[in-house]
């Protein structure tokens, strides 16, 4: 039988077959993670690279399960499968809550906005009331995709030079935060979609955060990393240092302020934060750290929902974010750059992975044109990045025997360089899907937590250009992402629904920035076109490239269980022969991602009706997540 994928990985090269009736794919969990990266290595000699090679594909049904419905098949810390509905965050709590929510008869969106509000509490290094988020929701019965733009917005003080005189207040301190969209954004899809009481979708939060919860070991590594900031601010102290030292993983954390705060919201409505009384004392903190947003900024920010954008590439339809979010219409080039080629095969091979970083290098050029669409018209660049004549003018300057500096790729603008951000997936028993990725930008954002609510500022004014920004690239920042009253900064958030001949095959998204769109592209590949498994295509090691500087960042680490994740020596000696300056790097995207298996397309046929496959959920073990499934 053929590799396959996460089972493949110890399958045929090591002798013992996961495939085998004697070891079923539940006992992987058990197994040491550091098999993953000696078959990595064996599998690399043999040949196949980026993604490791497979006979068949992984969404062909031969997979088998433990056990049948009830509970969520677990097969890895990292995995679950379940024929009814599933929950990706990139932590098992929150994965957990969302999944509570389904069982409950909640839409997709419920068990969403459930899912996010408990991140806000447990991981408020990446995301929360203070921040915002992009949310695609499509419902399978009507086929209607919506795309709810929920990003932060600059207030009406800013100026597109606020920040010429001291240049750290753009990403650290209350200047730095954009009019928070998180909650509102949270709302507008709840209000078109949900089931559930919207009292009901915060109970878990407020308990988490009133009665405690335990600090997870990626947590712990921010407060060690950021701890004389955290110590700095008399908000996060309180919180997250209250015996004058940062919380350890394992310790117990409360916010007994959030959790008031998330109480008055679902008692009350949005309108609490967005003007009512906890919006009010949240403002008179910004206001006292140094911030310039006001109640009227809270009470005038508004969700922009449109129809998600579709892309189509490689036989398969995007549904995703139209800009600020260059996700979209950036995954969609690189794949038709790739899917011009006269055969996929490459793709598994040690060229697909120069090929690949090429394209990226070339999608990051382009896609710095773009920005918030009611400032700047970016019709024009949009509909180029989505033509696959376009794609086919760029792959013809992709030479396979060298890479080329940065200027080759006609860069116009320097870089956007964003970060942090928490990406979810979710899935329910009507295959209605959601894919929403939200955000502080930073870890813990600005730095500053709001002691009287307890929720942490974001810094996303940082993913603006300024005219007097010192690029690292020494391009000119980017006009068309300048400062503006009401503008939403471009972002490289990516969370996609994907389809195959308009049924569901999937939800993915991820975080880490500039790296997330590079992420979302190779899960992608390594699940829909190599035809690895839904786990060990996020587990596959990665390479990365932000155009400057001209080096590519490629991962070895091992990770919070224990698993080592390594790009191969093979792998990194035939991109050096082709000039690439190469850089390990351990810190990544993140990605999560459900799979929805459909069937081979001869046996389909249903007509327009709603298929019910099984589903695989993961998350990504680089931040340690789990999924739940129902
Ligand atoms: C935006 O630009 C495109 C060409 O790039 C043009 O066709 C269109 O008319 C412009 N739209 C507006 C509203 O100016
Ligand atoms: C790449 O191949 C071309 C011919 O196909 C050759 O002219 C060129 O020197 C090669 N470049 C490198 C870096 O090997
Ligand atoms: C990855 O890192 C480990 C530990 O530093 C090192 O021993 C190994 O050679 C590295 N592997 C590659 C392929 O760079
Ligand atoms: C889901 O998986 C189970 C067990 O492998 C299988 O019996 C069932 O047919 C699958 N369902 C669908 C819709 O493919
Ligand atoms: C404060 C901060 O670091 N913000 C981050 C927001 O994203 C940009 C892009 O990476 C980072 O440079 C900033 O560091």
């Amino acid at each position: 039988m053929a590799a396959r994928g996460g089972g493949g990985l110890q399958g045929p090269l090591l002798g013992a077959g996961a495939d085998s009736p004697a070891a079923p794919r539940c006992r992987r969990s058990s197994r040491p993670w550091t098999v993953l990266a000696i078959a990595a290595a064996l599998l690399a000699l043999a040949g196949a690279l980026l993604f490791l090679s497979s006979g068949s594909g992984g969404a062909d049904g031969d997979r088998r399960r433990v056990s049948g419905a009830g509970g969520g098949v677990r097969l890895s810390p990292h995995e679950a499968e379940s024929d009814v509905g599933a929950v990706a965050a990139d932590d098992a709590r929150c994965s957990e809550v969302g999944a509570a929510a389904l069982r409950a008869g909640g839409h997709a969106v419920d068990a969403a906005v459930a899912a996010a509000l408990c991140l806000g509490v447990v991981h408020p290094v990446s995301s929360g009331a203070g921040g915002g988020a992009f949310i695609v929701v499509r419902n399978a019965a009507s086929g209607e995709a919506v795309a709810f733009d929920a990003r932060e917005t600059a207030p009406a003080a800013a100026t597109p030079d606020m920040y010429a005189a001291d240049p750290s207040t753009k990403y650290k301190g209350a200047l730095a935060m954009g009019v928070p969209g998180e909650l509102a954004g949270l709302h507008a899809a709840w209000s078109r979609y949900g089931r559930l009481p919207w009292r009901d979708l915060f109970a878990p939060a407020i308990r988490l955060a009133r009665d405690g919860y335990s600090i997870v070991p990626f947590v712990a590594r921010a407060l060690k990393k950021n701890e004389g900031d955290v110590l700095a601010d008399p908000g996060l102290r309180a919180v997250f240092a209250p015996e004058g030292r940062v919380l350890a993983a394992g310790e117990a954390c409360r916010n007994p302020a959030l959790a008031d705060a998330l109480e008055r919201v679902a008692d009350e409505g949005v309108a609490a934060f967005y003007g009512g009384a906890v919006g009010e004392s949240f403002v008179r903190d910004v206001r006292a750290a140094g911030g310039i947003v006001t109640v009227d900024d809270l009470r005038g920010y508004k969700v922009e929902v449109s129809d998600a954008m579709r892309a189509d590439a490689m036989g398969y339809t995007f549904l995703g974010m139209p800009p600020p979010s260059s996700g979209t219409v950036g995954v969609a080039l690189i794949l038709n750059i790739l899917g011009g080629y006269k055969s996929l095969e490459f793709v598994k091979m040690f060229i697909g992975v120069h090929r690949l970083i090429e394209a990226v290098k070339h999608m990051l050029a382009i896609r710095m044109d773009l920005g918030d669409p009611d400032f700047v018209n970016v019709s024009g660049s949009v509909s180029e990045m989505l033509s696959p004549p376009f794609a086919d003018k760029i792959r013809q300057r992709i030479v396979d025997n060298t890479t080329f500096p940065p200027g080759y790729y006609f860069p116009k603008w320097s870089q956007l360089r964003d970060h942090g951000t928490s990406h979810l997936c979710v899935v329910d028993g009507d295959r209605n899907a959601v894919a929403m990725t939200t955000t502080v930008n930073y870890s813990f954002g600005a730095h500053v937590l709001s002691p009287s609510t307890g929720i942490v500022l974001n810094n996303e004014m940082d993913d603006f250009s300024v005219p007097a920004e010192r690029t690292p690239d020494h391009l000119p920042p980017a006009p068309a992402n300048f400062i503006a009253p009401g503008k939403r900064p471009l972002s490289s958030m990516t969370p996609l629904i994907i389809l195959k001949n308009g049924q569901l095959a999937g939800v993915i998204g991820g975080s880490g920035g500039t790296d997330i769109i590079a992420t979302v592209t190779q899960v992608f590949l390594n699940h829909f076109i190599v035809g690895l498994d839904p786990l060990a295509a996020v587990q596959h090691p990665r390479v990365y490239h932000e155009l400057v500087p001209n080096v590519v960042t490629y991962e070895n680490d091992t990770v919070i269980d224990g698993e080592v994740i390594a790009l191969s020596g093979e792998a990194i000696e035939f991109l050096a022969q082709r000039g690439h300056r190469l850089q390990r790097s351990d810190t990544g995207g993140v990605s999560q991602f459900i799979v929805h298996e459909l069937p081979a397309p001869a046996a389909s046929g249903g007509g327009d009706s709603v298929f019910r496959g099984n589903l695989t959920a993961v998350s990504d073990p680089r931040k340690d997540g789990s999924p739940a499934g129902l």
